[in-house]
């Protein structure tokens, strides 16, 4: 038990990394993917993005137990247009796919000033802000979205439809880390409702209902049988809608509704599409872009915003990068008998 006299063990970055890669490639997946999956999941559990860092694991190894997921996919990367790259994943994650397109993705967007990456046939299960934050580590602005499995109910409909489908965004800030957001359109993700199940929390008015359509804020009702409700009423629900647009028709991915992963127990990751956007600010207004935003970020604070989306997660990478990363003595215990097993 890890209490305040046994305080939780910590993980250097690339530690956690390895273990993740271990227990990946231990469970079916190629080493190349394994390293891609371990450095997004450690990524997420350094700042602190637990929804998505090692709690996702056992989800990840179910899934591929199920055979639901191809772990030694290759994607095929196309070359389409001057601004339009497309990633056939193979039916594999979509972070090793968004990987073989990077760097044809960065050519064409300093080209073009802007250009497209369109993912179909992948899983993602992961967050998206570490999809777009190395973009703007960069100098581009990059706009990523991806839809999930219909646990969402449209504003005014009666049944769930849409995934959680989140949006996320990174720009270039002079003087500083990138401004980031990056938010599920459901009023709170799927995984935040699971952990809130686990540790017995109620979840907050608003997040969704029960099997019968009756609003609750029991996580555990909203998992069985009920659904999650879209952030903002009609405001949320159209850019779910848009999500799904994008993410799928574009893509020729699958809508959050149409793949069937009932014969595979087990399954958890959504079979989907990815969309991410890319932008040279360069090419803009010819003043520079990082600049123009240093300053709406200082005229934002100055009207007295005291945190932008992005600072809790940089200052817990900040912590970790000094302190390590903070696992729970049980969890880490099981993640050491999963490299194993
Ligand atoms: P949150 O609601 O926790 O946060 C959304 C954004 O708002 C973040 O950028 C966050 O910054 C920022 N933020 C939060 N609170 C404040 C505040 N008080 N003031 C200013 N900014 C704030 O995220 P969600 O629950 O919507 O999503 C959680 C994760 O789930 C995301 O990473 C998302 O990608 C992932 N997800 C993945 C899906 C998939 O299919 N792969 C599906 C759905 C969700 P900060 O990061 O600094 O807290
Ligand atoms: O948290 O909603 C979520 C989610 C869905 C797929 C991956 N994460």
């Amino acid at each position: 038990m890890t209490d305040a006299l046994s305080p939780a063990p910590t993980l250097a970055f690339n530690e956690l990394v390895e273990l993740l890669q271990q227990i990946f490639v231990r469970h079916g997946v190629a080493a190349s993917v394994a390293r891609c999956l371990a450095e997004n999941c450690a990524t997420a559990e350094q700042d602190g993005a637990h929804s998505h860092g090692v709690f996702r694991i056992p989800g990840y190894l179910s899934t591929l137990a199920s055979g639901w997921v191809d772990g030694q996919a290759s994607p095929r990367v196309e070359d389409v247009a001057a601004g339009f790259v497309r990633v056939d994943a193979a039916g594999g994650f979509a972070q090793p796919a968004l990987a073989a397109a990077r760097e044809l993705l960065v050519a064409k967007a300093r080209e073009a000033g802007i250009a497209i990456l369109a993912i179909r046939n992948s899983h993602h299960f992961a967050a998206l802000w570490p999809d777009v934050e190395p973009f703007a580590r960069q100098g581009l602005v990059a706009l990523s979205v991806v839809n999930s499995m219909t646990c969402v109910v449209p504003h005014g409909a009666r049944q769930p439809l849409f995934g959680t489908n989140p949006i996320a965004f990174a720009a270039p800030c002079a003087g500083g880390d990138p401004v980031v957001f990056d938010m599920a359109t459901s009023a709170m993700a799927h995984g935040d409702v699971q952990i809130a199940a686990r540790e017995g929390r109620p979840v907050p008015p608003g997040t969704g209902v029960d099997r019968h359509g009756e609003p609750t804020t029991d996580p555990k009702a909203i998992l069985d049988g009920g659904a999650l409700l879209p952030f903002g009423e009609h405001k949320g629900s159209a850019l779910s809608m848009m999500v799904e647009l994008l993410s799928a028709a574009l893509t020729g991915g699958h809508f959050s509704f149409e793949f069937d992963w009932s014969q595979h127990p087990g399954a958890r990751t959504p079979w989907t599409g990815q969309l991410l956007i890319v932008i040279d600010p360069d090419k803009g207004s010819g003043q520079s872009f990082a600049v123009r935003c240093r300053e709406l970020v200082e005229r934002m604070q100055g009207v007295g915003l005291t945190r932008l989306s992005g600072d809790r997660r940089y200052r817990n990478r900040a912590h970790a990068q000094v302190s390590g990363i903070a696992i729970a003595s049980e969890e880490l215990a099981q993640l050491r008998a999963l490299a194993l097993a």
